[in-house]
């Protein structure tokens, strides 16, 4: 049984002994079952648990690949959330990233401000962007999130920034480096090399959604727009990614107020790594009803983001989503956005378009483009706090 495995029989085996066991939990892959049966049984109404092992092994086979491939489209199709195990991130690594969190937000607020985020055009000669953000400071829907964080994206060297160009909205907003803590002094570090790793599951991930798409068999004369399964793995392949460290105090507000409010998320896929808190994350089903998305240990929460949605002509939805954290502890997540390349152009795939009744819901632009205008909402919205 991998560590994954073990500590989800863990975590269900004691659910299970306390009869406290929720609805939402999947039983868990069987030992053994890896490549074969890649996806668990969903359980109830429980968002789908698939397996990506295959897809980061060298060796396994092309058979092994399709099965996961289908498990991928399946939950793509019917949720486009699903929980991710065989990603090979060490349990070790994923609980030092929540737990240098944690640090973090325990900090005074004169110390996180040293790395504040300046909105772009200004003065402090900020990116509009990268750094610590304030209680309140992010907007969704023209609503205060009620959450403090911090931005990374993939590091955009300046030296060809034009000065003339850095007004909020301008592409070149988004250049620039990113800006560390000082404290805690291994926040960098470990950081940096989760990273990696995570860029790694990642880019083995849209390349598992490649296959799942059945367009063609890769060619080696094969370019950027070239239709064919490896379309999204080599639009990714400098990743504009995205990486949120965030803090949730408790909701005390009794009027209607959210962590964070409804969204989709921009681009490819969300890997999503939060500590243990549940009830807070909630997905939007078909219905309209909204399912809770508990943490399971060692598995990473997946969605995908609106690029997908382009991509595949909405056969595979951008999933709706919230925060709504009335727990009484200080939750903590760290979402990565692993995104298409800042210039990547996506628009409808053929084949999709065919398949979902011949019409384009999209004329597409590049992922920039799209990166923009949401990332200017969330920081330049007029700031209405009367909730
Ligand atoms: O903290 C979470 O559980 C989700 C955060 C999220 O949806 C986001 O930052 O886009």
């Amino acid at each position: 049984m991998s560590e994954v495995e073990a500590t989800l029989h863990a975590y269900r085996t004691k659910l299970a002994d306390g009869g406290n066991s929720s609805p939402f939990l999947n039983p868990i892959p069987e030992a053994g079952g890896r490549y074969e049966k890649p996806i668990a049984t969903a359980h109830d109404e429980g968002l789908p648990i698939i397996d990506l092992s295959a897809f980061l092994d060298p060796c396994s086979s092309q058979e092994a690949r399709q099965i996961t491939a289908q498990a991928i489209n399946a939950a793509c199709i019917n949720y486009g959330f699903f929980y991710l195990t065989g990603h090979g991130i060490p349990t070790s690594l994923l609980d030092e990233v929540i737990s240098l969190a944690r640090d973090f937000f325990a900090l005074p607020l004169e110390e996180k401000n040293k790395i504040k985020r300046f909105d772009a055009g200004g003065p402090e000669g900020g990116d509009g962007a990268r750094g610590y953000q304030g209680l309140g400071e992010n907007f969704t829907g023209g609503l205060q999130d009620m959450q403090e964080a911090i931005d990374w994206y993939r590091d955009w060297p300046t030296d060809k920034k034009d000065p003339n160009d850095s007004a909020h909205g301008s592409v070149k907003t988004l250049q620039g480096p990113n800006l560390w803590p000082e404290q805690p002094s291994t926040l960098k570090p470990v950081y940096l090399n989760y990273i990696t790793r995570v860029q790694h599951v990642g880019a083995a991930l849209v390349h598992a959604m490649g296959a799942a798409l059945h367009l063609s068999a890769p060619s080696p004369t094969a370019h950027a727009s070239t239709e064919d399964d490896h379309i999204f793995a080599r639009n990714c392949n400098a990743s504009f990614w995205i990486m949120r460290m965030i803090g949730y105090p408790p909701l005390a507000s009794p009027h209607d107020q959210f962590s964070c409010g409804a969204h989709t998320d921009y681009g490819c896929v969300t890997l999503l790594h939060t500590d243990a808190t549940p009830g807070a994350l909630h997905v939007q089903l078909k219905d309209g009803t909204w399912l809770p998305a508990d943490p399971i240990p060692g598995a990473f929460v997946v969605n995908i983001g609106d690029m997908i949605e382009r991509w595949t002509n909405g056969l595979w939805k951008s999933t709706m989503h919230r925060v709504i954290h009335r727990g009484d502890r200080y939750r903590v997540s760290v979402p990565f956005f692993y995104e298409p390349n800042f210039d990547a152009v996506v628009k409808p795939l053929s084949k999709c378009v065919e398949r979902t009744g011949g019409k384009e819901i999209h004329g597409g632009s590049t992922y920039g483009e799209h990166l923009l205008t949401k990332v200017f909402s969330n920081f330049y919205y007029s700031k209405r706090t009367d909730w």
